[in-house]
């Protein structure tokens, strides 16, 4: 059943460009299938997309290299999905639990809807129904739906749907991602100037940005709220530019463990904290609230550029 259901996927969606990785199932580790291609690739362990390249093959998200790849932690990097809490505890896990959880892929997903496509999109569906055991740790029963769109220009888009069943609940949600960046020191962040934020490493205090762009000389742990759908994350060294546009999700976390914090954290290594920062899409201040049968979508758009061709267009 899985090796039908991978194949069909991998056959029939993941032609991203010119040549498609088929890989064997039985090479795969039971616990952490997923499904790749060139230009990405996505585990069904948390639905949690692992790997984002460039045309070029560099790699666009940052996986440390002590992420631990048995459940039930999640793997330290790409995206996330963090549901139904983001930064509570539910069970024994921060940022909720369907990160660790197998996820199922659809294998008869409903089309691209016009906003979703253009010539040469390919997309995946994974699909995470709750069970009677989580009902353990959140009492509430739902299926939440990931679309990941890849585009002709390389471009990764996600789209969370989910349903409830009969009673009225409330979520946060966040799209942890982990991007992958020179060094945090020739990084800025755009796009938040001016905005209220939650400090989370002063017990979520409400502050008001006062800079310009944000840069990184220390510790960063950030709920930006009631931002704008663009945010820029521009990285001098590599010379790129991520745009992130979201819809649905009205936050925007903003995290870099910095030195001291990275020493403390298990599957991190001590020095990693330079080449990463999350910048997460999410709703979190003020959670989403469902009525039965309402369904809620929040949807992040991942782009990137060269900074050096756009000055270079620009001369
Ligand atoms: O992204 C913000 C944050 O909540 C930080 O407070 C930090 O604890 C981090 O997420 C943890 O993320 P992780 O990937 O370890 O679940």
């Amino acid at each position: 059943m899985w090796k039908q259901t991978a194949e069909f996927i991998m056959d029939d969606i993941c032609h991203c460009g010119r040549s498609t990785t088929k890989r064997h199932l039985g090479d795969l580790n039971p616990e952490r299938r997923y499904v790749a291609c060139e230009k990405f690739k996505i585990s069904l362990y948390g639905g949690q997309v692992r790997s984002w390249k460039t045309e070029r093959g560099e790699e666009l998200l940052f996986t440390s290299s002590k992420a631990i790849f048995m459940p039930p932690v999640a793997v330290r990097g790409g995206i996330a999905i963090c549901f139904p809490k983001f930064g509570e505890q539910v069970s024994a896990e921060l940022h909720g639990f369907v990160r660790n959880r197998m996820w199922v892929i659809d294998e008869n997903p409903a089309p691209l809807q016009s906003t979703d496509s253009s010539t040469g999109n390919v997309f995946i569906d994974l699909v995470y129904k709750s069970t009677d055991d989580d009902l353990w740790f959140w009492h509430h029963r739902f299926e939440l739906r990931l679309r990941v769109i890849l585009n002709v220009d390389g471009f990764l888009t996600l789209i969370s749907r989910r349903n409830v069943d009969s009673k009225p609940f409330s979520f946060s949600f966040a799209y942890h991602t982990y991007l992958s960046v020179s060094d945090i020191s020739e990084v800025r962040v755009e796009g938040l100037e001016n905005l209220d934020y939650l400090d989370s490493l002063l017990h979520r205090e409400r502050f008001t940005d006062q800079g310009d762009a944000i840069t990184f000389e220390s510790e960063v742990d950030r709920v930006y709220v009631s931002t704008s759908d663009t945010v820029v994350v521009i990285d001098h060294g590599k010379k790129r530019t991520f745009v992130i546009k979201k819809e649905g999700l009205p936050d925007v976390v903003v995290w870099n463990p910095w030195e001291k914090k990275s020493k403390t954290i298990i599957d991190f290594g001590n020095d990693e904290y330079k080449h990463m920062l999350c910048v997460d899409a999410a709703a979190i201040e003020n959670p989403i609230t469902l009525k039965p049968g309402e369904e809620w979508t929040g949807r992040v758009e991942l782009s990137f550029m060269s900074t050096l061709l756009h000055s270079l267009v620009a001369l």
